[in-house]
């Protein structure tokens, strides 16, 4: 249940004027005592086309993202963190650039269906 869900340190990268994509980042912590999947991520329209989970691989030695169709699993009593470099929230499709003192809402459904909606500011700053 997205009750038993906290959410620690979100943000979203601010982007340049023109920029179509973005990132958001969190800390997930499931104080359950049982495991959690959250399938995927939704925000509102006037802000992005779709929002997805995706993490960073690499491929041919290049840096690649991918996106997590099953998700992402938080153990009983774990925290899974979402960062630069690593799994984060893609942002595709901005309606417009994500600016420094903003905030955005981002909806987590987890596999269960309940859902969780969270406020996410968006910062200025390089990791
Ligand atoms: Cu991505």
């Amino acid at each position: 249940m997205a009750s038993s869900v906290s959410i620690n340190e979100p943000w979203a990268r601010a982007t340049f004027a023109l920029a179509k994509s973005g990132a958001a980042y969190f800390s997930i912590i499931n104080t359950s005592n049982h495991d959690l999947v959250l399938s995927s991520v939704s925000v509102d329209n006037s802000v992005a086309m779709t929002a997805e989970l995706h993490h960073t691989i690499m491929q041919n030695e290049m840096m690649s993202m991918q996106e997590l169709e099953d998700g992402i699993e938080i153990k009983a009593g774990s925290t899974v963190e979402l960062s630069p470099g690593g799994m984060h929230i893609m942002l595709m499709g901005l309606q417009k650039p994500l600016n420094k003192d903003e905030f955005i809402n981002v909806n987590l459904i987890f596999e269960d269906g309940s859902q969780l909606s969270h406020s996410v500011p968006v910062l200025d700053k390089r990791n």
